[in-house]
């Protein structure tokens, strides 16, 4: 219901809050740094406490939801189930190597999924204080500013981010390169931002035109997406398909146009399914 949608929307801004202080407590600290399938993939302390707190706040307030986290299945090992029941998915830090580099783009990610769909998604950004959020069908916002995605439909005049991911495998690197290629070839030009839930967040504010990434996980850009969608912007698997979550990878562009151009610039990469 609208009121059980809302109950869960101020628990989600409360928990990005609280996760924000643990990322800003830990910014400028020493930290413990380990790494996870290659020694581009790291995760934190600061990482696991964050997804051990946030697991523990939202299943005190609601006990028979789902939740599927970054570390927790790191840690298992085990494949997430997505399925029909209200699903909280979160991510305790985006951008762990922005983290551990004192890069200021690094970002608590949290989205909640109902029958498949994204309801809710929150992106904060607690070094810049910038709270990033949205709700199906009611709109974007940055902090109490609403997000408009720029309206621009040539890919000649468009920013497009890309980011080379964390796997070192010799045939994807080769794949990536090649887009890289395309895509400063036919934009105006490319950045990374180093965080996937960040970069969707730019797109929406209208700090660039499109977002491509291979090889990420739900919890990298589920709720991202929605803030974009909310925005006006389009997200796709990158093929030009709906997108999938489970499927590792996502398109994202201000306009159904650029959306368009980019798909067809890019080789596809498929890595796997979760
Ligand atoms: C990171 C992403 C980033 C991507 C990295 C990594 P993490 O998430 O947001 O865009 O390029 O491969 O997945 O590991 O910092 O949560």
């Amino acid at each position: 219901t609208e009121q059980e949608l809302d109950e869960m929307f101020s628990t989600a801004i409360e928990v990005a809050k609280e996760a924000g202080k643990v990322i800003r407590d830990g910014f400028y600290k020493e930290k413990t740094v380990d790494t996870k399938i290659s020694a581009a993939d790291l995760v934190t302390e600061t990482d696991q406490a964050i997804e051990k707190m946030v697991h523990a706040m939202i299943t005190k307030k609601f006990p028979d939801h789902r939740f599927i986290g970054e570390e927790s299945t790191a840690e298992s090992g085990e494949k997430h189930q997505l399925t029909d029941d209200p699903t909280w998915i979160i991510d305790p830090i985006d951008g762990t190597t922005n983290f551990v580099n004192h890069v200021q783009e690094v970002s608590f990610s949290l989205g909640v999924m109902v029958n498949k769909k994204t309801v809710i998604g929150v992106v904060y950004a607690p070094i810049k204080e910038e709270m990033f959020s949205a709700r199906l069908g009611k709109g974007a916002y940055l902090n109490s500013e609403k997000l408009k995605a720029s309206d621009i439909t040539d890919l000649k005049e468009a920013v497009i981010i890309f980011e080379g991911g964390n796997s070192r495998d010799a045939k994807l690197l080769e794949e990536k390169v090649k887009n890289i290629h395309a895509l400063i070839a036919h934009s105006r030009g490319i950045r990374a931002y180093g965080s996937a839930a960040v970069n969707l967040c730019h797109v929406a504010a209208g700090r660039g035109q499109g977002y491509v990434e291979y090889g990420l996980h739900i919890w990298d850009f589920i709720a991202g997406a929605l803030i974009a969608t909310e925005a006006g912007a389009v997200v796709l698997d990158p093929t030009g398909s709906d997108l999938d979550p489970l499927r590792q990878r996502v398109l994202c562009a201000c306009s159904p146009e650029v959306a368009k151009a980019l798909s067809q610039i890019l080789t596809h990469i498929d890595t796997g399914y979760d």
